[in-house]
């Protein structure tokens, strides 16, 4: 067998990033999650880990924040049948619900898309927590927001847990259009149901309604969100960029997990998600974030990438794919000072 080389281009047919580690072998273990059933507005998301899985073939794989993160072994597990096979009636079902109609056939339809939401968490727990236990870094690809609750579920049952959450949008909308597990409701639910979750800190968020911004308040330090209009008239009067990502970083307990919706960034990198709004991040600043929270001292436990839609074009999976190895990155490099300090 030739050896790996990390400078040639990606095999045909090879693994995520053009890799060919087993599960056994590799550090970071990719879950894709194809359903996205309950998206409100532009579809798509359930398309999002093929297209990253071809869109990560060209990247190149010496990373400048994170170094050889490719040496740890990064492998995609195939998706569940069973997920592949539940959205598209899922899908019809919210549609249905959407158009009005019987309150009787309304009632089946959201019985139909909330069992459907059930399975994908009981899919994605079965799969995550062996991986969690094998102390595997792990990664959710979505898929909607709505995907990696079982993940962040898991995760907070083995220790006490901070959620970093980049997203445009709170999350926190209660059962949002009636869908218990709407992508819309993903941190209402991990809220209410995952009591290790500490806290949850929002940056990015810049969408939302004045009954979550009634959840934030109530939830008293429990939540803490940063709005993009707060951070751009700081910024804008001088507060460097570097201090606020303290800010956020200095709330975070030890471990952490990652829970990156694309839209979070600007829309000109991702604009075929489903609910883009103006504003956000750029790539650089989300990159200089992580690399400041893989720097802290604290463990990102697992991440997950959602709302990726791809376009006509390769550029939303593109963009993804770059930030999924950040993330591999990040989580990896966040170890290893970890483990070279002795403190596990
Ligand atoms: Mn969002």
């Amino acid at each position: 067998m030739k050896a790996f080389d990390p400078d040639a281009a990606a095999s045909k047919g090879s693994g995520i990033f053009g890799l060919n580690t087993s599960r056994e072998d590799a550090k970071i273990v990719l879950v894709p999650v194809p359903f996205a059933a309950t998206v409100s507005y532009g579809g798509g998301a359930e398309n999002g880990p093929e297209a990253i899985l071809a869109a990560s073939h060209q990247v190149d794989l010496y990373d400048w924040h994170f170094g050889r993160i490719y040496e740890a072994g990064i492998h995609l597990l195939p998706a569940d049948p069973a997920i592949l096979a539940a959205h598209g009636p899922a899908r019809e079902a919210v549609v249905a619900v959407s158009e009005g109609g019987d309150p009787a056939a309304i009632e089946a339809n959201v019985c139909t898309v909330d069992a459907a939401g059930a399975l994908v968490n009981a899919s994605l727990r079965q799969t995550i927590a062996p991986l969690l236990d094998e102390d595997r870094i792990v990664g959710v690809i979505g898929g909607d927001h709505s995907i990696p609750f079982a993940a962040i579920a898991a995760a907070a049952e083995q220790q006490p847990l901070g959620i970093l959450h980049i997203d445009a949008h709170a999350d926190l909308r209660i059962a949002y259009e009636g869908f218990e597990w709407s992508h819309a409701s993903i941190m209402h639910n991990v809220l209410e149901q995952c009591p290790g979750v500490q806290r949850l800190v929002q940056v990015g968020v810049r969408d939302y309604s004045e009954g979550e911004l009634q959840t934030i308040h109530r939830h008293d330090g429990r939540v803490v969100t940063h709005f993009d209009a707060d951070w751009n008239a700081r910024r804008f009067s001088g507060v460097p960029f570097d201090y606020l990502v303290a800010e956020v970083i200095g709330v975070l307990p030890d471990h952490v997990w990652i829970s990156f919706d694309i839209d979070g960034l600007d829309p000109s990198l991702c604009p075929n998600t489903g609910t883009p709004v103006p504003g956000g991040f750029s790539f650089a600043e989300v990159a200089h974030l992580l690399a400041r929270l893989a720097a802290s001292g604290r463990r990102i436990v697992g991440f997950d990438l959602v709302e990726v839609a791809p376009g006509e074009d390769e550029w939303d999976a593109n963009v993804a794919s770059r930030l999924l190895y950040k993330l591999c990155g990040a989580a990896l490099r966040s170890r290893s000072s970890q483990e070279f300090l002795g403190t596990r």
